[in-house]
């Protein structure tokens, strides 16, 4: 019988949580980019082998603040966790342990006999896994670690391997074409999320969310979709069109480009920018956009 688990992948942000779902589900899961939490929401990738189904679930980076948008994101970091079969904890090697590492070891403790370490980025010539193997010994004894690179997709067999001795015999959940369950609705919306975070600087990347507004299908099955970036205050509307419109229309172009990588038919996007003023102040706000 083939083996099945649900995999939480936890650690800081940036820590390469999305980029290593990304490389063991073989497809566009989760969006990625080197602004720290770029993740929102507990997003699912599948990854079938003949020893059977994982399921991974990448979560928003684990970051103390007392902001009302991290604390939601730590939520959804910590509920993911609390219904996994194995956590995957992901250690970015190029970065000292501080006082965020020592707060997430602290959380993992209730379930640390599911936790499974990889140490990441062990590829980047700033990286000091010295550093991070001593911090992971001294706090989780009894969990198995691994030095992996997501990005140059190094270690992953070995870390595929390790996944699966560790989960038990099982049904799986998908058929095994698949390697994510989200809508294509929010897929869009994330893929024009990210170039958001690509293409914006400073605060602008938190300040936005994607809202889809409408879609219509065209006679040769092109799918025109309209959204929404919102923005927090109208200063930054003006950032987030550019001049003459130029950042929405990269925007818009650099997402249509991955958008036809990843869907059958063509896509045609719609954007207009926006303002929900201090959404990340709104819990009600919140709720409906991380989850
Ligand atoms: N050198 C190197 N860079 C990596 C590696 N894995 C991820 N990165 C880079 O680290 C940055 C953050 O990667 P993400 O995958 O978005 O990190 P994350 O943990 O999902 O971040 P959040 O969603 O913000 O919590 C990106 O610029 C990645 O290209 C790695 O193995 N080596
Ligand atoms: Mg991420």
């Amino acid at each position: 019988m083939a083996k099945s688990a649900f995999v939480a992948v936890v650690g800081r942000p940036s820590a390469g949580k999305s980029t290593l779902v990304n490389a063991l589900c073989g497809g566009k899961v989760s969006i990625v980019s080197p602004v720290p939490q770029t993740t929102r929401n507990a997003v699912r990738g599948i990854l079938n082998r003949p020893e059977g189904q994982l399921v991974l679930m990448d979560t928003p980076g684990f970051h103390l603040s007392e902001k009302k948008l991290n604390k939601r994101l730590g939520n959804v970091a910590r509920e993911a966790f609390g219904d996994a079969d194995i956590v995957l904890y992901l250690l970015d090697s190029t970065r000292p342990p501080g006082r965020e590492e020592e707060a997430l070891v602290e959380a993992l403790k209730p379930v640390s006999k599911l936790v499974v370490v990889a140490i990441n980025k062990v590829d980047a010539k700033e990286s000091h896994p010295a550093e991070a193997e001593t911090f992971v010994a001294a706090r989780l004894a009894g969990s198995p670690v691994l030095s992996i690179s997501a990005l140059a997709k190094s270690g992953l067999e070995e870390l595929l391997a390790l996944l699966f001795s560790r989960a038990e015999e099982g049904p799986t959940w998908y058929p095994e074409e698949y390697y994510t369950d989200q809508e294509p609705v929010f897929r869009i919306a994330e893929i024009i999320r990210e170039k958001v975070m690509l293409r914006s600087r400073e605060e602008l990347p938190h300040a936005v969310y994607v809202a889809y507004q409408d879609s219509s299908r065209e006679q040769d099955g092109t799918l025109e979709a309209a959204y929404d970036l919102v923005v927090e205050r109208e200063s930054q509307k003006g950032i987030l069109i550019g001049k003459g419109g130029s950042m929405i229309k990269r925007i818009r172009e650099e997402a249509e480009a991955d958008l036809a990588g990843i869907f059958d038919y063509p896509i045609r996007l719609r954007l207009r920018v926006r303002v929900d003023p201090d959404w990340r102040s709104d819990d009600k706000r919140l709720k409906e956009l991380i989850f």
